[in-house]
């Protein structure tokens, strides 16, 4: 019998700001991912977010080629600075037509939309209003919110609320939202992030009953480095601060009594009302999407550890916490690249980690290996690697579906060539290659890889073909 329901959504992922492009039309106001290139502390070398994919310019060409690789579903993102032209909420009506013949187009072709509320890309003029640990972003999102469910929802059947919400804490940071690194204005993102999702589920709950609404964090199994208990008890920090807070905000409504006292040890006062629990009780999800790359391992540092550690801090790279953990490399697991390590088996038990925990049917909205893709002589992209990558995760995920987990969909990263958040377009993902250079944009053509044709195949025969 096969492993994966007769209704699973195999498809594949974008974001808009990685690959629309044209940021100066269809009445679009600027966004920090805009102007993140431009910034002095972005990497030298490689491109920023202007032009990206062309996406906004060719979405029909993607659309077909998305239909004849058979997606059931694409999950993308809605530009919040395409859809809101000021703080006073007034709507680009621009933009709110692009989305609509976007989700009208996928429809046609029988293509389930699967789309993200917020990724990455925040109007300067919510920056301007105080920014993500501002006391109006809360506003500023649900009024957004609101918005999407209005003009889109007849059309969603899901929606997912903050691509990486934990990410965006995490790397508040490095995405230059706060005026200076302090993790205490880290916890005002965490909490501004979680009011503002829970009121768009309520709004989702009260203005689409049939729709189904989910978080989509970055979620991955911590590995203590040794069975030291000290490291067990590091990886319990890390997961704590990783992944769990996060998950347990928004499924449990609220936050543990573990997460609050270890919060309270690092000396910063964190205090969350009454109100604001209500509203974290009121908007749980119908599932949990997560994006998995790959899987953390902690141990406990000593200072000479922390003095020592050269690792820039970067989603996989993880966390420095003196006294409570630090992340470090497993010396198991394989590397791509672009030095991310690949960890199948991972994906497995941080799928069943999940599931136990929550009980609430998923789907995978991220999963993937970047590379430097070449486009050959004889006009094809080879990327077994891709497809050796996607076996070995589709086939741990029928694993951890014969393990008893519940899973709604995959769609992993990318469905098309797009700018990488931090390593330019020369760190490929898609399984179609955009004809473009860091920065030469040459044609913009769109080219099916091998892994194209491979990941037809497998969708064509439900995950039996791998
Ligand atoms: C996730 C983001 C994506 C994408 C991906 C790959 O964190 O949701 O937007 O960027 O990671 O990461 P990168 O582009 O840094 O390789």
């Amino acid at each position: 019998m096969n492993k994966f329901p007769n209704d699973f959504l195999w498809g594949a992922s974008t974001s808009a700001y990685q690959i629309e492009g044209c940021i100066n039309e269809g009445g679009k106001v600027s966004s920090t991912m805009d102007i993140y290139g431009d910034k002095p502390n972005y990497p030298k070398g490689i491109t920023g977010f202007k032009e990206a994919s062309e996406h906004y310019k060719y979405w029909k060409t993607d659309v077909e080629m998305m239909a004849k690789m058979k997606l059931k579903s694409y999950r993308f993102s809605i530009s919040w600075p395409r859809i809101i032209k000021n703080e006073n909420g007034d709507v680009n009506q621009e933009g709110i037509k692009f989305y609509n013949d976007l989700i009208d187009e996928l429809l046609k072709h029988k293509i389930e939309p699967v789309v993200t509320m917020f990724h990455f890309d925040i109007p300067l003029f919510v920056m301007e209003d105080g920014g993500v640990h501002g006391k109006n972003f809360v506003k500023h999102f649900e009024l957004y919110a609101e918005i999407l469910l209005k003009h889109f929802g007849s059309k969603i059947n899901y929606w997912l609320t903050i691509n990486e919400l934990n990410i965006l804490v995490m790397m508040a940071d490095g995405f230059e939202l706060l005026e200076k690194k302090d993790f205490s204005n880290q916890l005002k993102v965490l909490h501004n992030l979680n009011l503002a999702q829970a009121k768009a589920i309520i709004k989702c709950k009260e203005m689409c009953p049939k729709a189904k609404i989910g978080p989509a964090p970055n979620i991955s199994t911590v590995y203590a480095n040794t069975c030291k208990p000290e490291d067990y008890t590091a990886k319990l920090n890390i997961d704590l601060i990783r992944n769990w807070v996060y998950l347990d905000a928004v499924c449990k409504g609220g936050y543990s009594n573990v997460f609050m006292s270890t919060v309270k040890k690092m000396g910063i006062n964190f205090e969350v009302s009454k109100e604001d629990l209500e509203i974290l009780a009121k908007g749980k999800p119908d599932f949990i999407a997560f994006n998995y790359y790959s899987t953390s391992t902690a141990q406990m540092p000593t200072k000479e550890m922390i003095k020592n550690n050269k690792e820039k801090l970067d989603q996989q790279k993880g966390l420095v916490l003196p006294g409570f953990g630090m992340a470090t490399k497993n010396p198991h697991l394989p590397k791509t690249q672009f030095g991310w390590e690949i960890d199948p088996v991972g994906f497995r038990n941080t799928l069943r980690e999940v599931y136990d925990r929550y009980g609430l049917p998923m789907m995978i909205t991220e999963n993937g290996i970047g590379a430097r893709d070449v486009l050959t002589e004889d006009g094809k992209i080879h990327d077994d690697y891709r497809i050796e990558y996607y076996q070995k995760h589709i086939e741990q995920m029928g694993l951890a579906i014969e393990d008893g987990v519940e899973m709604i969909g995959y769609m992993p990263w990318s469905a098309i060539d797009l700018v990488s958040t931090h390593e330019g377009i020369s760190k490929r993902y898609g399984f179609i290659y955009v004809n473009r250079d860091e920065f030469d944009l040459k044609d913009m053509r769109r080219i099916e890889k091998d892994s194209y044709y491979w990941y037809k195949n497998l969708i064509e025969t439900n995950g039996e073909n791998i």
